[in-house]
């Protein structure tokens, strides 16, 4: 009876420690935009590994698609085919730290910052303005999810640590 209790609070306590880890390093930002086309998620894409490079698609009046690469494999594409296809690589050990943008029913415009000081802008200031960055330091964006038909309706960025592996540079 003694050992069943003793795992028992062994069990509970090692929990709700785990518990409290994740919940001091996650958050959420968003979602930006509108309630058009069909929601994606990349959150099972962040298994791969943290963000290294992404392809955005905008043309003159929005933001079109979206491809993130998540450690060395890329995520499926969503959006559409009009505008221009442009990558950002990011350098080992960068991550982004601070999205803004503009938005109105479609997302419109989207800005990168990262830890290694450099920015990357895509779209125009059509819309309402956002900002959205991680509320616990030193976390990072870690996936995105949204909405997207023919273009990126809506998107929501969700901030975390950036490795979940010793192994993760
Ligand atoms: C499609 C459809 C809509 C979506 C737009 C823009 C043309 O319509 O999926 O629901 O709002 O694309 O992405």
């Amino acid at each position: 009876m003694f050992r069943f209790t003793l795992l028992a609070l062994l069990c509970c306590a090692t929990s709700i420690r785990a518990g409290a880890i994740k919940k001091r390093w996650g958050s959420h930002s968003g979602e930006y935009g509108g309630n058009g086309g069909t929601r994606f998620s990349q959150s099972v894409n962040q298994l791969d590994g943290p963000i290294t490079a992404l392809k955005i698609r905008a043309d003159s009046s929005r933001i079109v698609g979206l491809q993130v690469r998540y450690g060395r494999e890329w995520s499926d594409y969503v959006g559409g085919s009009s505008g221009d296809l442009q990558a950002i690589t990011l350098h080992p050990g960068e991550s982004i730290i601070h999205v803004s943008g503009n938005s109105d029913s479609y997302i419109r415009k989207l800005h990168f910052q990262t830890n290694f000081g450099r920015h990357f802008s895509f779209g125009v200031n059509i819309g309402t303005s956002f900002s959205a960055q991680p509320i616990f330091p030193g976390t990072v964006l870690t996936y995105f999810s949204g909405r997207s038909g023919d273009v990126i309706d809506a998107i929501s960025f969700y901030w975390n640590t950036r490795c979940y592996s010793t192994e993760c540079q």
